[in-house]
């Protein structure tokens, strides 16, 4: 995708200039007055193929050098940043840069500002809040996402740009998050897969380097049957596990596995309840910074309500998880929702879990891949919900 600026001293006329220049293809991506005139953002070439392309392109640019800093970038941002070593250098072009994000703050607040009854009253942007809220995605989102969407958008290239702009506010993980030796805690409510992920995550690890560069702790010793269950993984992989009571423990039995390439460390389900939970997030994110470089993973429910995902998000901020893992999205009709919360929390999504299998039922996320898995589950979903009511309506009137 191009992006070009234009500047006119009326709407129309730079419309007029935008269409001379790039045709009817051109898409907008937004607007400003400014000294006396408009300015326009227009982008050409969109295609969702190129998106992919740029989502990939994206991840491996991403790639930090210190596992400390593998927060991903959000990818609509890092997309516009120019090549390193140019607007570093330059004062004039960073004082661009600073005012161009400005305008692109103001671009969005003003946009988020229209009105469902504006959005409502074009046509390709009614479609797209319709196809958006039909995945579950929360209206605030939806409507921000169809706000982008220009009004004579049309034909192939743009049907999909509703998905693609969504992909774009995934965040992911830079490429050394999934390359770079792991020391990973899993964090997250009761139930929602820590230790199934945990074993998915280690059987991986062990593929790639062997079960020697795999070692397994759980802080979960505590609980009946929580011990058996990742005992049985370890046993099943031929790797290590230590049992530990809290962070020093934690912290003295990483310093033993310091030469272990992939330490993946357990931890017992905690409700919103528990008293213990606020003492140990902290510890944990302190560890990120520690001899024993320790990274969270924040691992959810896609089966439950977005409010107690943002609920859980929360709850877990304080040990600063670099990224989450979204589990059961095969017991889930949409995901819209989770996605939503993820976005809106700007929490990147690493891992994706469909199933109970080990390791088969779990899939490094690309954004794009994600948001058009999102798409194909809500259409099975909405075909199954129609069928129902029509065999309900046909049951009712035999
Ligand atoms: N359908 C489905 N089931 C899953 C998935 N991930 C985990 N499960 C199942 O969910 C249940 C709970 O998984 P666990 O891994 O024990 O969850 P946990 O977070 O470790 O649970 P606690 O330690 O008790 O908090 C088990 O029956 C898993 O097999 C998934 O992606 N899809
Ligand atoms: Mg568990």
């Amino acid at each position: 995708m191009k992006i070009k600026r234009y500047f006119a001293p009326t709407m129309r006329e730079a419309m007029r200039r935008v269409r001379a220049d790039q045709g009817a293809d051109a898409v907008i991506l937004g607007s400003e007055s400014r000294d006396g005139g408009i300015e326009l953002v227009a982008a050409i070439d969109y295609d969702a193929a190129l998106l992919q392309q740029a989502v990939r392109r994206q991840s491996g640019a991403a790639e930090p050098a210190h596992p400390a800093s593998t927060q991903a970038q959000p990818q609509d941002e890092a997309a516009s940043r120019p090549a390193p070593g140019v607007w570093e250098q330059d004062p004039q072009l960073q004082r661009l840069q600073r005012e161009l994000a400005d305008v692109r703050r103001m671009l969005s607040t003003s946009l988020e500002q229209q009105t469902d009854a504006t959005l409502r009253a074009h046509p390709q942007r009614a479609r797209a809040l319709r196809n958006l809220e039909a995945l579950g995605i929360d209206s605030g989102l939806a409507r921000e996402i169809a706000a982008h969407i220009p009004e004579q958008a049309a034909g192939p290239r743009q049907r999909n740009l509703p998905l693609a702009l969504l992909a774009r506010r995934l965040r992911v993980p830079g490429a050394a998050f999934y390359s770079a030796p792991t020391r990973l805690a899993l964090i997250g409510p009761t139930g929602a897969g820590k230790t199934t992920t945990l074993a998915k995550l280690a059987a991986r690890a062990v593929a790639a380097d062997g079960a020697r560069e795999v070692t397994l702790i759980s802080m979960d010793g505590h609980r009946a049957g929580a011990e058996a269950q990742i005992g049985v993984y370890a046993r099943l992989l031929g790797v290590p596990l230590r049992i530990v009571r809290g962070a020093d423990e934690l912290a003295t039995a990483l310093a033993d596995c310091a030469d272990c390439r992939h330490v993946f460390v357990d931890c017992a389900g905690t409700g919103p309840a528990d008293s213990k939970l606020a003492a140990l997030l902290p510890r944990l994110a302190a560890m990120k910074e520690g001899p024993q470089p320790l990274q969270t993973l924040l691992v959810l429910p896609a089966n439950v309500q977005r409010e107690d995902l943002l609920g859980a998000i929360a709850r877990f901020a304080p040990a600063a998880p670099v990224a989450a893992a979204l589990t059961k999205i095969d017991e889930c009709s949409r995901f819209g929702g989770a996605l939503s919360a993820l976005i809106g929390t700007r929490t990147p999504l690493a891992w994706l879990a469909d199933g109970q299998a080990v390791p088969r039922d779990l899939h490094r996320v690309d954004a794009g891949e994600v948001v058009l898995r999102a798409a194909r589950q809500a259409r099975a979903a909405q075909q199954q919900e129609f069928s129902e009511q029509q065999a309900l309506r046909e049951g009712t009137h035999a």
